[in-house]
């Protein structure tokens, strides 16, 4: 017997076909064999036009908003019926896994097709939703999409270009979307609710043998870009003691954030990556003038999160007037730790439990489409279980058929029982 067959001898209804669909979308990429889809590329179209009809064969209406999110509805009796929207973004980092993102919107399909198979409507309209961009890889911009569902875009993206210096605006436009609609885009007010299922990028689930968990919190996160500014000389003819090199001294600058994140990951679990650096005029004899790098705070305490900002923006001021150089920290992403609202907790557990799993209460280290939705509704997460010891936002991530057919039937669970509050 198939190590996906169910205990109870119910057939396996979701997880083999998950995988498959999963694999089918991480053909649609830019960089073949890793796999990277930004957004509005024709990559993106690619993926739009598979969940489309996906969508579509699961008894949906389906299409692509102004701003390229992919919207399915299957639509309560009752067209007065309140929403509730679920999905998450169908972009991916560059040379990322097949899983993140995507599976979440996948293993919402399943349980829309099935429920419309057993000609089976929910007391709410649900929306499944792709959203355009989370990641923010083409534009520096993230939750593009989800932000602006939630009446929190902001024109002025429109103006951000590319590596190739093509704007927002005109990618959308090539996209065949309308980036003047962007208001028609906003759904405040029309949600009962928001969840989405994700894989949980990290390894406790799977340290503790558990298949699926419920999401406490989002951390915060800010994001900063910093400039180190030194002078650049003869790399044989400068001696040692006179350098001004904006090379060595973001590298101190970089260790000093990592010793800061260590001495207090206590405080909400707090991280700092520095992930991107570039030092110009980049060449072997040439003492480094410039340097830019990024810096990626997360925590789940928002105020140990702007203490560590606070403290950094001092730590680098004293490395570059040692070292006589400048710096200068641009900080230009920040969002607070998104509560999960703990009725839609509730359900989830419920819904775990009755598969017979142990529930498992955990924070999300890593941000969601999710982030976007407190603020209008009730909001919630469901996470899956990953391989390889959580590995994510790399080709290595992995996760199980078996875990993609139970998550899919508490997500179904889920549904299936919800009932919207009263408006
Ligand atoms: O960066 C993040 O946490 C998310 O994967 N975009
Ligand atoms: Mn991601
Ligand atoms: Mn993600």
């Amino acid at each position: 017997m198939s190590r996906c067959r169910r205990e109870q001898g119910s057939a396996v209804k979701f997880g083999p076909a998950l995988m498959r669909q999963a694999d089918q979308l991480a053909a649609f990429t830019e960089d073949a064999p890793r796999i990277t889809r930004t957004y509005l590329s024709r990559e993106h179209r690619q993926a739009a036009d598979y969940l489309i009809a996906l969508m579509t064969e699961a008894g949906m209406q389906a299409g692509i908003d102004a701003l390229g999110n992919i919207v399915g509805r299957y639509a309560a009796l009752d067209p007065a019926a309140p929403v509730v929207m679920t999905g998450s973004h169908q972009d991916s980092v560059r040379d990322a896994g097949r899983y993140d993102g995507l599976y979440g919107i996948l293993s919402a399909i399943a349980c829309v097709k099935d429920l419309h198979a057993r000609g089976k409507r929910l007391p709410y309209t649900l929306e499944v939703v792709g959203f355009g961009d989370e990641e923010g890889v083409r534009f520096g911009v993230t939750l593009i999409g989800s932000k602006a569902m939630a009446g929190a875009f902001d024109p002025a993206w429109l103006d951000k270009s590319d590596a190739n210096g093509v704007t927002m605006r005109e990618a959308i436009r090539d996209f065949g979307g309308d980036p003047d609609a962007w208001p028609d885009v906003d759904r405040r007010g029309k949600l009962a609710a928001f969840v989405e299922s994700h894989i949980e990028q990290g390894p406790v689930l799977l340290n503790e043998g558990l298949a699926v968990g419920v999401v406490t919190a989002i951390a915060g996160a800010t994001r900063l870009k910093v400039t180190v500014t030194g002078l650049a000389g003869h790399a044989g003819t400068v001696p040692m003691g006179g350098r001004q090199d904006a090379l060595t001294a973001a590298s101190e600058m970089i260790l000093s954030i990592e010793k800061y994140a260590l001495d207090h990951s206590a405080e909400g679990g707090l991280v700092a990556t520095v992930g991107m650096i570039e030092a110009r005029p980049g060449a072997i004899n040439v003492i480094p003038q410039d340097v830019g790098f990024s810096i990626d705070l997360r925590s789940g305490d928002d105020a140990a999160r702007r203490r560590a900002v606070a403290a950094l923006e001092g730590q680098l001021h004293q490395i570059a007037a040692r070292r006589n150089v400048k710096v200068a920290l641009n900080r230009f992403y920040d969002a607070d730790a998104a509560p999960c609202d703990p009725t839609l907790q509730a359900r989830f557990a419920r819904a775990i439990a009755a598969q017979g799993i142990a529930v498992r209460h955990l924070p999300s280290g890593a941000g969601h489409d999710a982030m976007a939705f407190p603020a209008l509704c009730p909001t919630a997460m469901l996470f899956v279980r990953c391989g390889n010891n959580g590995i994510s936002h790399h080709p290595d991530e992995i996760m199980s058929a078996e875990d993609a057919e139970v998550s899919t039937r508490v997500l179904l669970d889920f549904f299936e029982n919800y009932v919207p509050p009263p408006r």
